[in-house]
């Protein structure tokens, strides 16, 4: 029996349900992507807490598996699906290389997004919902952001991705928020240091990026 295809459950729009949609078609696995209305809060309703118990967007379902933490459900694809689409995305069996991988995955997650998602919500989100942005909170997240910019530069200057020579799950997990960013002019300059431009525009062409953005505007 043919394997039931996967279900992603939330907006193609929200940086983390694009995370693993980004995830899904870099490892080429068929997946259903299924609406959920944030704004008539229906991520809170006891049927959807069943699958995401805070209440948040991306939920996922393999089959009886439930699984939320977008980064989590990346990891998820990766291991399951280690000979489809591609297979470098989650390293291979040498753990120095999933070691380098899951060390800039944890560096995008614990130092990149505190900071850009904040900044995301700011400067992208707030104004769409009529809400009053904070001046101070931008001014001290654009601080933090571009001291991790920093470090990244000094890595991209020896490294053509972050973990290696490879376009991995690590560089994958920065797209959604550094998308946002680049595209407030407010933002966009903290991205312009040569290796950090050049690293985004590699990233940003991948033809998985490109197919999440197309499936944030048919939405
Ligand atoms: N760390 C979580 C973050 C999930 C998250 O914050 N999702 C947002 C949309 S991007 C959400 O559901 N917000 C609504 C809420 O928190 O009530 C992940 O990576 O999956």
């Amino acid at each position: 029996m043919a394997a039931a295809t996967v279900k992603v459950y939330g907006p193609a729009m929200s940086t983390a349900v694009s995370r693993v949609l980004a995830c899904l078609l870099e490892k080429d696995v068929e997946f259903q992507l299924i609406p959920v209305n944030m704004s008539k809060g229906e991520h809170k309703k006891p049927q959807f807490l069943k699958i995401h118990p805070f209440g948040q967007v991306p939920a996922f379902q393999d089959d009886d598996v439930s699984l939320f933490e977008s980064r989590a459900i990346c990891r998820y694809i990766c291991e399951k699906h280690g000979m489809k689409g591609n297979k470098e995305l989650y390293g291979t069996n040498n753990p120095l290389a999933k070691a380098s991988i899951d060390k800039w995955l944890e560096a995008e997650g614990q130092s990149f997004n505190p900071p850009s998602s904040t900044l995301v919500f700011q400067l992208a989100f707030a104004p769409l919902m009529k809400m009053k942005q904070d001046e101070g909170v931008i001014k001290q997240s654009k601080e933090k952001l571009s001291k991790v910019l920093n470090v990244y530069e000094k890595r991209l200057a020896e490294s053509r991705f972050l973990a290696g020579d490879e376009f991995s799950l690590a560089d994958l997990s920065h797209l959604p928020n550094a998308h946002c960013l680049l595209a407030a002019p407010d933002a966009a300059p903290l991205f312009a240091s040569p290796n950090v431009a050049r690293w985004w525009s590699e990233i940003s062409s991948r033809e998985s990026w490109k197919k999440v953005l197309q499936l944030q505007t048919a939405a």
